[in-house]
């Protein structure tokens, strides 16, 4: 097949953007009071209203086009069918399977995995009982207080996110806390205060071989033998995450205390997996099976609903209409609450090891552009900081505004001037100032005129910006498993839309091989590979450093 930008539809929203990037935005809705009614969407507990986009009824069918000629449709098809479209790694894509609460058979190979996913989640039900009744014992016979997930990339992220984003359903009594940095200070600083006796480590890899990951459960598994000086005491202290049980044995970990997953699970798809256990842990394994239900709502309208009204079609052609007819190169995402704090983070990885990617499923080079740059901070702080480059800096930023009716602290009027800043931020960011407005304001606020006319263009503000508001009751598991579900399904739609494969990372891997062979030579205090003149200077100058 020719690359998407060589089709007919594409070449239609190139003219497109042409006719419409000097459309005012406020006035789109000055000619259409139905705007806002028409341009919003409902599903799994979250409203999306993205009628402050710089599109028309014109440029959403001009993308749903795309969208057919791309055969999204079928896409979809093939994720849910469990096909093999993960085609570098020959492995189907099934997350979904994790979360399917139907039961419906989801075949790979030929095999029903759902069994499978069922027996693993009646394991987690089960640990998570007996940690959480604090029947399960330490090597003095206490209960667990702390849990340390040792993890990194799709084997930390997750579930950090999650149980950052759940905090108002945690308790002080078990403690979850996230080690991933091969930095030693990381796990220093984390164990600093915890008792030996009564913590529990999850080493958490889909490998099981993760240098980072290894080096920190080797450290901690140091740290609990030189408290408990009986190598016995691993067998109360450790449990694993895994797809090997080879590993996880010869690392030393009782297989009873193992909960597997599979290959059909991808490293940043994986919280709805065991990779979840810390969130279970966290918030008891019912809430966990209601971020799952969550998502399996999403999954659902996903599946089922025709592409114009579906929240993750539309949301991903409304990116693709900014990355690559509207030329920008970043993606703001913006929750107005402090519990998803860690949600751009962990979407930067969701997003940008999916799509940053620069061939397409057959291998041939892409001369457009894929995945942006996905960033972002919670509201209200990110209007005292990076806002201004959104509002007047000379670069199209499409940003998502995400926010609940109810707090989970409702406090004085907290919650309403943290909601009356989202608000008002994307009326401004829509609607812009004039340099005709900004001079009456000044007339009228007494400014005398000289300044008024110096100050006018620095008081203008272009608005046009585009943004999506989602909003939900309130944030639940249930609704965070709908928003994640959102995120995933609108990475996979604008991968399709590219024609990339969005589930492997040959980039990860590369970083997982480079490091090797310099760590030895560091050990061994000698440079002897073949470097670079400015490696070899660094190198050099690193072991010079550590001698002295
Ligand atoms: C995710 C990536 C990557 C991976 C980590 C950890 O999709 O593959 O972030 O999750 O490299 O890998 P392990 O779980 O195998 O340790």
């Amino acid at each position: 097949m020719s690359l998407i930008n060589q089709t007919p539809a594409w070449k239609a929203l190139e003219q497109h953007w042409g006719q419409v990037k000097g459309i005012a935005m406020r006035d789109l809705f000055a000619s259409d009071p139905g705007r806002a009614q028409r341009l919003r969407l409902s599903a799994g507990g979250l409203d999306l209203d993205y009628s402050k986009n710089l599109i028309t009824e014109q440029t959403r069918s001009l993308l749903l086009n795309l969208a057919e000629t791309a055969d999204l449709s079928g896409w979809i098809g093939r994720l849910f069918a469990g096909e093999s479209i993960n085609n570098t790694e020959q492995r189907a894509v099934l997350h979904i399977a994790l979360r399917n609460r139907s039961n419906r058979p989801i075949l790979v190979d030929g095999r029903d995995v759902m069994p499978l996913v069922n027996e693993v989640l009646d394991r987690m039900e089960s640990f998570v009982a007996l940690v959480r009744s604090g029947e399960w014992r330490g090597f003095q016979g206490q209960p667990i207080r702390d849990i340390v997930n040792i993890g990194i990339g799709g084997s930390n992220l997750g579930p950090k996110m999650v149980c950052t984003a759940l905090g108002a359903y945690g308790s002080d009594e078990l403690r979850v806390h996230f080690v991933s940095n091969v930095d030693g200070t990381h796990l220093v600083e984390t164990l600093r205060d915890l008792d030996p006796a009564r913590t529990l480590f999850i080493v958490a890899s889909k490998t099981f071989t993760t240098q980072e990951t290894m080096t920190n459960a080797n450290s901690a598994r140091d740290w609990l033998l030189a408290a408990s000086r009986d190598p016995a005491a691993v067998a109360k202290h450790f449990v694993a995450v895994s797809t090997s049980a080879e590993r996880v044995s010869a690392f030393g970990i009782d297989t009873q205390n193992m909960f597997g997953f599979w290959d059909w699970v991808g490293g940043r798809y994986s919280l709805w997996s065991a990779i979840g256990l810390p969130i279970a842990l966290a918030v008891g394994y019912d809430r966990f099976v209601e971020l799952l239900e969550g998502a399996f709502a999403m999954d659902e309208h996903f599946r089922t609903t025709p592409l114009a009204e579906n929240m993750p079609v539309v949301l991903g052609l409304i990116g693709l209409w900014y990355a690559n007819f509207g030329g920008a190169r970043t993606h703001a995402v913006l929750p107005y609450d402090q519990y998803l704090r860690l949600l751009p983070a962990y979407l930067q990885q969701g997003d940008m090891e999916s799509n940053g990617k620069g061939v397409t499923r057959g291998g041939v080079a892409v001369d457009y552009t894929t995945g942006p740059v996905v960033w972002g901070e919670p509201g209200t702080d990110g209007q005292h900081a990076f806002f201004q480059l959104i509002h007047q800096g000379t670069q199209l930023i499409p940003a998502d505004f995400i926010g609940a009716i109810r707090s989970h602290n409702e406090m004085g009027d907290h919650h309403l001037k943290l909601m009356a800043n989202f608000f008002a931020q994307t009326e401004a960011l829509m609607r812009g100032r004039t340099t005709e407005e900004a001079l009456a304001e000044m007339s009228e606020a007494g400014v005398p005129e000289e300044r008024a006319q110096l100050l006018a263009r620095h008081r203008t503000f272009p608005g046009s910006r585009p943004t999506n508001s989602i909003l939900m009751e309130r944030l639940t598991p249930y609704t965070l498993g709908a928003l994640i579900a959102l995120y995933e399904h609108r990475i996979f739609v604008q991968g399709v839309l590219w024609g990339i494969n969005s589930f492997d990372q040959w980039g990860v891997e590369l970083g997982k091989q480079l490091a090797g062979v310099i760590l030895d030579e560091l050990r061994e205090g000698r440079v002897w590979a073949d470097h670079d003149p400015s490696t070899r200077a660094l190198l050099e100058a690193f072991i010079r450093g550590r001698s002295a």
